[in-house]
């Protein structure tokens, strides 16, 4: 006689998730984030694509990180989903067609002729950390998780890069000097696709 596991019945129950979204709602991302070089630094981010009335993807990006100094601290999502070590994140995610991904080029003999930052389109804002714990709340349409052309999951991935300053959202135009756009790497997660939370 053939026996069915009792257990096998129950595991579809999970799947029964609560209608809180809509027929806008869009993929979402998550990442684990890890201090580049400092244990103690840790988070998550969270991103939520959901398409607007007009039809634009709008990427909301939610983070909690905690280890950093008190202050404000660039985040960018970065171009390569590589973070070990954080320079293999690359420039920032940025698909162009005219992209130029290196944000502060004021030691160069010759600057950049193309330089599109504070307006990569994964320049995000500062995360604002306040005893020990810094938060981010931001929705961009300047990326997107599915498929596309400023898709962040894009051949080679994408990562999010938490600096060790803030940004001063520098511009070519006025005020690009080394560091503007937050200094040296401090924290970075690799973004992968998530399910509904
Ligand atoms: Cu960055």
């Amino acid at each position: 006689m053939t026996r069915i596991p009792f257990a096998v019945a129950c595991c579809c129950c999970v799947l029964a998730w609560p209608l809180s979204g809509s027929a806008e709602d869009g993929p979402r991302a998550t990442a684990e984030i890890k201090g580049c070089t400092d244990a103690a630094i840790a988070g998550t981010a969270t991103l939520h694509e959901r398409v607007s009335a007009e039809g634009i993807k709008e990427v909301t990006v939610k983070m909690q990180v905690k280890g950093l100094k008190d202050g404000k601290h660039a985040v960018h999502i970065h171009e390569v989903g590589k973070c070990e070590p954080c320079g293999d994140a690359g420039g920032h995610h940025d698909p162009g067609p005219s992209g130029q991904s290196r944000p502060d080029t004021a030691s160069d003999t010759v600057p950049a002729t193309d330089i599109n930052h504070p307006f990569h389109m994964g320049d995000l804002i500062n995360l604002d950390v306040k005893n020990g714990i810094g938060k981010l709340e931001h929705t961009t349409n300047r990326v997107t998780l599915s498929p596309g052309r400023l898709s962040i999951f894009d051949g080679d991935g994408s990562a999010i890069i938490v600096h060790a300053q803030a940004d001063t959202y520098c511009d070519e135009e006025s005020d690009l000097k080394k560091g503007c756009a937050g200094g040296a790497r401090e924290a970075c997660g690799v973004l992968r696709p998530a399910g509904k939370p």
